[in-house]
């Protein structure tokens, strides 16, 4: 039986982020929408406008311009919310101003020509360029650090992010209950997952992912930060701890107290999942169909046993 719309929103909401273009569009009042967004937003005078939607990979851009202005940086950015269940960044102004890939966060930057940049990897490091370059408030002086934080940022951008991106979409999106790819994608997650926990358990145990010591905060743990937290929607997982990965479990904590990304992930919607009673059953009962043994097999195995 299906949960209540209410309940299930947030699972639709993130899952249309992988529906092709002519599911997740059919509907008159998207027509409507669509029309009305013909043209997009008009120009700003000068700051920073983010194209965005509340989703993971929208998230990582949402921590980094809430940490840069909580550690003092005068950057100034308006967010233009693109509705992807209508499929706003599909359209031609979109596609041709602001993403030609059609994705959101994308942004255009009014102090600098308005230079358009995509892809959150791309942003993050546009971000340390001309925003963070003098003062390293999330990366690093010595180039040693700097070469490491890069190489977790495309682990991440080609990793755990579309990895953990299609677990979520098999699990809570798929037309059909495709047990094998839910596998594949959750299995391959939970194998770069090990790559972080091991990666915090290095030298006395590191805080951070990249840094001397126990490691500085950085634009490598913003990238990671934000699908790892996903855990409850795209792997069906409770608990980082339960599931073996205790040190992310810390390390997801320890950036969700700092001020920045507090506000970043207010009322978002794994924190809103978080508030509601029982959300962990839930999320483990929506995870079940894909360990739950086929049914052919039982019956294989009963017919063996007689
Ligand atoms: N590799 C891209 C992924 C962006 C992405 O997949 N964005 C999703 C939202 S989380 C999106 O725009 N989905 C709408 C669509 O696929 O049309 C990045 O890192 O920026």
């Amino acid at each position: 039986m299906l949960a209540p719309l209410r309940t299930r929103l947030p699972w639709l909401l993130l899952a249309t982020t992988h529906l092709p273009a002519s599911l997740a569009s059919s509907s008159t009042s998207s027509n409507y929408k669509a029309r009305r967004m013909a043209t997009g937003p008009p120009a700003l005078e000068s700051g920073i406008a983010l194209y965005s939607y509340r989703t993971p990979n929208v998230l990582k851009i949402n921590v980094a311009l809430e940490e840069l202005k909580s550690l003092g940086s005068p950057l100034t950015w308006v967010e233009h919310p693109i509705d992807i269940s209508q499929n706003v960044q599909k359209q031609p102004w979109f596609l041709a101003e602001i993403n030609p890939n059609g994705r959101i966060p994308a942004m255009v930057d009014y102090n600098r020509g308005a230079q358009r940049v995509f892809e959150t990897g791309s942003i993050l490091l546009y971000l340390s360029r001309w925003y963070d370059a003098e003062r390293y408030l999330l990366h690093f002086e010595n180039d040693r650090d700097e070469t490491e934080m890069v190489s977790w940022i495309f682990f991440q951008h080609g990793g755990y992010g579309p990895m953990a991106g299609q677990a979520g979409h098999f699990l809570n999106a798929a037309p059909v209950k495709d047990r094998y790819a839910a596998r594949r994608y959750i299995d391959e997650s939970k194998r770069l997952l090990q790559v972080y926990e091991t990666r915090l358990a290095e030298g006395q145990g590191r805080e951070f992912l990249v840094g001397e010591g126990r490691g500085k905060f950085s634009y490598a743990d913003i990238a990671s930060f934000s699908w790892i937290r996903a855990h409850p929607f795209s792997l069906a997982l409770p608990s980082l701890t339960h599931a073996g990965y205790p040190l992310l479990d810390s390390w997801v904590r320890r950036i969700e107290s700092r001020p920045g990304a507090a506000k970043a992930v207010e009322g978002d919607m794994i924190s809103r999942l978080k508030g509601e009673e029982g959300w962990e059953e839930k999320v483990k009962e929506k995870g079940r169909w894909v360990w739950e043994e086929e049914e052919g097999q039982k019956e294989g195995r009963k017919r063996d046993e007689l």
